[in-house]
């Protein structure tokens, strides 16, 4: 998209802080967490804390609902005057709460004016919400996407659940499902007019040299952005019981620099948030806004 299509479709990424680098001194964003179920099983994850998809691990978001979250969004709305983005991240995956995710945005679209929506997703279920997501003008959607080899995919995750069949998926089927239906997201909600960004995990030993193919394939889909984030292991993790380790920097920095050479537009800036962060990126002021100071 040009910039001039981004401001028509109100995907002005100059106040996003995420998807601009620059923007991101200048502006914040503010999660709700109102998502607590999700319909995957990441090697890296313990349901104990925040999706580790955009977030960091061992944290533990105090939930909101949705009549909360939409009180709670006014209520910083006024106080903090860089607040440009307000995203739905967790702490599970946000389309497997979908009334919960759908109607506090759609509540918002009423009281706020001039921020963006924002939401981030393991995609399993976009295929179903295509049409809501563009209806309630979520301009930015976020896919988690960490193999788009099934056999990588398959030492990433441990189950996928699939609520239409009621079926539970494991192995090499569970990451096919899983990847089909991201990338199948991911062109739909591109074509019609959503700048998608995709988070890729970088696990050492798994999928480090596999990222490269990762990014040509969801570039090739219609990403606008790659951000390869360091694997942190939440824990009590099977990862962590495996005895895996993150990445080293010198290992992310040259992934992120031959991804860039092949022409992906590579975030470097992100935070791995917490699902209740506010502020601006890589400060948390969730404790300055308390309902007693919104009162
Ligand atoms: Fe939040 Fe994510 Fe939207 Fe940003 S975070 S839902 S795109 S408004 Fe940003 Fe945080 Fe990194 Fe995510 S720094 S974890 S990339
Ligand atoms: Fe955990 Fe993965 Fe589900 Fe996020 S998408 S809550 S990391 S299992």
């Amino acid at each position: 998209l040009t910039e001039a299509a981004c401001h028509s479709l109100n995907t002005d990424i100059t106040r996003h802080p995420c998807y601009s680098e620059e923007a991101h001194r200048y502006f914040a964003r503010m999660h709700v967490p109102v998502a607590p179920a999700c319909n995957i099983q990441c090697h890296y994850c313990n349901r104990k804390f925040d999706c580790v998809n955009e977030s960091r691990p061992g944290v533990v978001s105090e939930l909101l609902t949705p009549d909360d979250a939409i009180r709670k969004v006014t209520g910083v709305a006024a106080q903090l005057m860089q607040l440009s983005v307000v995203g739905i991240a967790g702490p599970g995956d946000p389309l497997a709460n979908a009334d919960k995710t759908f109607e506090t945005f759609g509540g918002l679209r009423n009281v706020v004016s001039d921020v963006t929506f924002c939401l981030s997703t393991n995609g399993l279920t976009l295929n179903k919400h295509i049409d809501e997501i563009v209806e309630l003008g979520i301009a930015h959607v976020t896919i988690t996407i960490n193999a788009v080899n099934p056999d990588i995919g398959s030492q990433i995750y441990g189950w996928v659940y699939d609520e239409d069949e009621d079926r539970k998926y494991e192995g090499r089927e569970a990451a096919e499902l899983l990847i089909s239906r991201q990338l199948e997201g991911l062109k739909a909600l591109t074509e019609r007019g959503v700048l998608v960004k995709v988070n890729s995990v970088l696990i050492p030993g798994v999928n480090d040299e596999h990222m490269s193919e990762v990014s040509r394939t969801v570039r090739s889909h219609g990403a606008f952005m790659h951000n390869i984030m360091p694997l942190i292991i939440a824990p009590g993790s099977r990862y962590e019981e495996e005895g895996r380790e993150a990445p080293s920097p010198r290992m992310l920095h040259k992934i992120q620099k031959d991804c860039a050479g092949e022409g992906s537009k590579i975030m470097r800036h992100c935070r791995q948030c917490r699902a209740d962060a506010i502020g601006l990126l890589g400060e948390d002021r969730s404790a300055d806004f308390t309902w007693e100071n919104l009162a």
